[in-house]
């Protein structure tokens, strides 16, 4: 059975990898057109196709199907011109426990992988860092406690500004979140005023921003990138220009980003990155360092 589903979803992956040559630039955002999941960037959403795909899908093709079969036999076979003469009994206890039996055992076989997937969204690896993002209306914040950096405010692009640098309007943010590749990152979510939601398909991600709770979700982004997302819990009237952006970076680049971040006065906390030891210790720097830096710079170009 698991076999026959990993092929299954094998199939299902080659299928999409053959159209993501050109949806490479368009990674974690929707496509024209499309009709299927985003990409998977995280191991949860790979989990979550898994569950529609392999799953959720043969069962509720399976039954429509059926469904569909017994109303035109019936329909066919039981109209008043094919059967004149309708037969007057009713009930039938073999049929009735079938369709009451069969529909629970289907329903139990479903829950197993859905728990399991239920915990894998609650059982968080252990974290390499922690994000509080927090909804307002109708923007978000991004903290990050352990690089000790501060609140930061992400608006909408506008339009115009978005235009111009030829990314998605509407998706695209002033200020994204950064994280490194490869590592898990606790999301912490809340809200001050109404209830939002950190919604970001491409890692599976929809969690309430709740005021006065602490919400917490994870992902572990696999490849370097632009992922975007939206406040997904219908917030007030600007509820649809409050996007998500995730930027994804490779470490060096990250640790980079801390650095412009953090206040340049301390120069004993430097040295521990190589690379970056020459940027801190000149603080215009960052901007001008070689490729690693181009990547992070460009939010706090900005702002
Ligand atoms: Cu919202």
């Amino acid at each position: 059975m698991r076999k026959l589903a990993a092929g299954l979803g094998a199939g299902m992956l080659a299928s999409s990898l053959a159209a993501s040559a050109w949806a490479e630039d368009t990674l974690g955002q929707p496509t024209p057109k499309g009709i299927d999941f985003q990409p998977a960037a995280s191991v949860l959403k790979h989990d979550a196709i898994f569950f529609h795909n392999v799953i959720l899908l043969p069962i509720i093709t399976a039954i429509s199907l059926l469904v569909l079969g017994l109303l035109l036999w019936v329909m066919i076979r039981y109209n008043k011109k094919a059967n004149p003469v309708p037969a007057n009994w009713s009930h039938n206890t073999v049929i009735e426990v079938l369709w009451t039996i069969v529909p629970v055992l289907i329903l139990v076989g479903i829950a197993v992988p859905s728990f399991s997937l239920l915990f894998k969204y609650h059982d968080m690896p252990p974290a390499y860092m922690t994000v509080k993002a927090t909804g307002y209306q109708w923007y978000w914040g991004y903290e990050y406690p352990d690089q000790k950096v501060a609140e930061e405010t992400s608006l909408v692009l506008p339009e115009d500004q978005a235009k111009a640098k030829g990314v998605p309007y509407l998706l695209a943010a002033t200020t994204p979140m950064v994280v490194p590749v490869n590592k898990v990152v606790r999301v912490q979510v809340t809200a001050v005023d109404v209830i939002h939601s950190f919604g970001l398909p491409a890692f599976g991600l929809k969690t309430d921003a709740i005021p006065g709770r602490l919400n917490e979700t994870w992902f572990k982004a696999e490849k370097i990138g632009t992922y975007y997302g939206q406040c997904s819990e219908l917030c007030g009237v600007d509820h649809a220009y409050m996007p998500i952006e995730i930027k994804v970076v490779s470490q060096a680049d990250f640790d980079a980003w801390v650095a412009s971040k953090t206040t340049p006065a301390t120069p004993a906390a430097a040295p521990a990155q190589t690379a970056a030891a020459g940027a801190a210790a000149a603080p215009a720097a960052p901007a001008t360092t070689t490729p690693p830096a181009a990547a992070p710079a460009a939010p706090a170009a900005k702002l």
